[in-house]
């Protein structure tokens, strides 16, 4: 269908575009429904005579269980960011993303881990269904508010804090049916996610969020995105930088 062949397209496209086969050696791979099709695609390359000596050697790096599942089933060598912490080129998605290449993430609960493979990347490329590139602010289209991770005993005290700054709307992120009780993500963290409607400026509610008492880390990605691959419902992809 349309969305699929969408992302598709954008993780291809920034596979091909992305990576230089011969100096790049750990990639990261991040969350979520458009990552998949990098790492299909890498898994290509690991199958094609001409690359596969070199696809061979690469070292993945996970955001998380899916993630890590991503590399496997593709044949990719799994590796951790603790013995590669300089990460040459990370390919992740993002729930928006706006004109300036700052992202809202964490729909995926992997927020955490994403950001410390993100930031830990010369290079970091975003890729995306053309329902994620907001018109011009973030929280335009994406309505479920920021994901934060926080200490689960401080969840009361973040809560109130965001509201004095400004949060229109604060939910504890719950589990699936089956599990009573908060999302507990892959740190032991609990998320928030905190609606502050239109976000004009989106580095200085990050500053001001990340500063509370219990707050782990924010789903803003600030001046971190390099390149963002958005594929459009005719199988075109625009490229933003
Ligand atoms: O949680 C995240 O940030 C993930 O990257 C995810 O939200 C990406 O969304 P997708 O499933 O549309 O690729």
């Amino acid at each position: 269908d349309k969305l699929e062949s969408s992302k598709r397209a954008a993780a291809y496209r920034a596979i091909d575009e992305n990576i230089d086969f011969k100096t790049d050696k750990v990639i990261g791979i991040g969350s979520g429904s458009t990552v998949i099709y990098a790492a299909e695609r890498l898994g290509q390359y690991l199958k094609d005579s001409e690359y596969s000596d070199l696809v061979s050697e690469f070292i993945c790096i996970p955001t998380g269980f899916q993630s890590r599942r991503l590399i496997l089933d593709n044949g990719l060598k799994l590796g951790s960011i603790e013995e590669n912490s300089m990460i040459d080129v990370d390919f992740d998605g993002a729930d928006e993303i706006d004109d300036d290449l700052n992202l809202i993430k964490g729909g995926g609960a992997c927020l955490f881990q994403e950001k410390l493979v993100s930031t830990s990347s010369k290079k970091f490329i975003v890729v995306a269904d053309y329902r994620k590139k907001a018109p011009k602010y973030l929280s335009t289209n994406w309505k479920s508010g920021i994901p934060i991770e926080i200490v689960p005993s401080a969840y009361v005290r973040v809560s109130d804090d965001l509201k004095k700054l400004g949060a229109k709307h604060v939910i504890v992120r719950q589990g699936g049916s089956a599990k009573a009780g908060p999302v507990v993500t892959d740190n032991n963290n609990f998320l928030i996610d905190a609606d502050f409607g239109m976000l004009e400026n989106p580095a200085q509610l990050h500053d001001k969020i990340k500063a509370l008492v219990g707050v782990v880390e924010t789903g803003l990605f600030i001046d971190n995105a390099s390149k963002a691959y958005i594929g459009n419902a005719d199988g075109t992809v625009n490229v933003f930088t």
